[in-house]
């Protein structure tokens, strides 16, 4: 039986230049589990507690030497001698030796990352890919990419409110497929911003930054690149955006004009207002899903927009369930969005996770798998998907390495399924 023998910490840089955290946990086999963590810029407030060092004179206050600290000295010597295998034993001792809601005193980077690197060196040590060793022999589905091809709000300096407009490739025969359609449209929306000399600059998850102003001159040029990469509208290719709604509410109401130049559409809305424009718009374009439509806190809102589109299209809650089933479970109970997006440093453990991840199953909620905006290399998010047959992922756009080793790490796995391998289908 192997068992843990050390566990390594070190600061790395993520995609935004930033610390992150990079554990190497070590078996007496002599094997190495390797995890990094990403972090958010549009973090949800009721997030595990990210530990920071907070000494403004090093990268700017972002340094994670504390969290190494704690990985050194207060998680490893608990760990040492545990069985690799013993996947929920390990998070649950982290969880218990931390002791709080948040995690805030460990810091829920330094749990995840052992945490995500103890499931690693089990899967090395067994001789099994990530995702066949947590999800088993049977797993086969490659999930749907919600690909972000251009960044507003906190992720670019672009007068846009909304955060992320993706386009979903649906009808495909496999995962491959899925980006060769969305290298098509990606270039043919760069070759349209070329065309009227608007800047082809990319934001933080690899999306274009255009100068445009507001949503509906964005989805504008998004409908003429698929029209024009020869795709049809809802048949072929859909669109999603991530509204990141909690970015822009403010004293009860949402503040366009925080991101956007006042337009005739972009102003103070009240929640109503708001839901009204959402329901404007998936009726003008072929949008599928909105994720964070109203803010964390507004289940008012949740409720207005649930009642009027929630039958129509997936209504995704990011900030709204922050990947815990607590939360969760106040949705499904209030009956607000249909589906959560899943992101392991919202909640902190693997088998947190996993606990939302079948909850949401049951409740019939979709589960979308999801990058962060400051990300690194660790593709373990891919095989997180394959593993529980998540049908979709956001993992940004086909651009900038964080965000195509995720897509890499799927047409290996993609690769090695073979004949068996099936691209899931759009469930709504
Ligand atoms: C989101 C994410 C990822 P961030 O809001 O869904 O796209 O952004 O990591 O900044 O929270
Ligand atoms: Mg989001």
């Amino acid at each position: 039986m192997s068992r843990i023998k050390n566990i390594k910490a070190r600061q790395i840089l993520d995609s935004r230049g930033n610390p992150t955290l990079e554990v190497d946990l070590i078996t007496t086999n002599n094997i190495i589990g390797r995890a990094s963590i990403p972090s958010g810029a549009s973090k949800g407030a009721n997030e595990v507690f990210e530990l920071r060092d907070n000494d403004k004179n090093i990268f700017s206050g972002n340094g994670v030497l504390k969290a190494i600290y704690n990985v050194t000295n207060m998680i490893a010597p608990e760990l040492i001698g545990k069985s690799i295998f013993d996947q929920i034993e390990i998070d649950k001792l982290m969880i218990n030796l931390d002791g709080t809601n948040n995690k805030r005193v460990l810091g829920g980077n330094s749990i995840l990352a052992v945490s995500i690197a103890t499931a690693k060196a089990a899967s090395i040590e067994i001789g099994l890919p990530i995702y066949k060793y947590i999800g088993g022999i049977f797993t086969n589905f490659l999930p749907i990419p919600l690909v972000n091809i251009i960044n507003g709000g906190k992720h670019s300096n672009a007068s846009i409110a909304f955060q992320e407009f993706m386009i979903v490739p649906i009808k495909c025969n496999n995962f491959l497929d899925s980006l060769k359609i969305s290298h098509n449209i990606f270039y043919q929306l760069k070759n349209l911003l070329n065309k009227k000399k608007i800047s082809t600059s990319l934001g933080d998850e690899g999306g274009f930054t255009p100068n445009f102003n507001g949503a509906e001159e964005v989805l504008d040029q998004i409908l003429e690149s698929i029209h024009l990469s020869g795709y049809e509208p809802y048949d072929d290719v859909s669109i999603a955006i991530d509204c990141a709604a909690s970015e822009f509410y403010v004293n009860g109401k949402y503040d366009y004009s925080i991101f956007e130049k006042k337009t005739e559409t972009s102003y103070i809305k009240s929640r109503e207002e708001h839901a009204e424009y959402l329901s404007f718009l998936i009726n003008k374009y072929p949008i599928i899903s909105i994720e964070d439509g109203m803010a964390e806190n507004d289940y008012k809102g949740w409720k207005i927009l649930t009642n009027e589109i929630g039958d129509q299209i997936q209504l995704v809650g990011d900030d709204l369930f922050v990947t815990q089933i607590d939360k969760l479970k106040n949705g499904v109970e209030r009956n607000i969005a249909n589906s959560i997006l899943i992101k392991l440093n919202q909640v902190g453990t693997l088998t947190e996770t996993i606990e939302t991840i079948n909850f949401a199953k049951k409740s019939k909620y979709q589960n979308i798998i999801s990058h962060r905006s400051g990300d690194t290399e660790d593709s373990f998010i891919s095989n997180l998907s394959v593993a529980f047959n998540i049908q979709q992922i956001k993992t940004g756009s086909i651009c900038r390495s964080e965000r195509t080793s995720k897509y890499n790490e799927l047409l290996r796995i993609e690769e090695e399924i073979g004949k068996n391998s099936c691209y899931s289908k759009w469930d709504f």
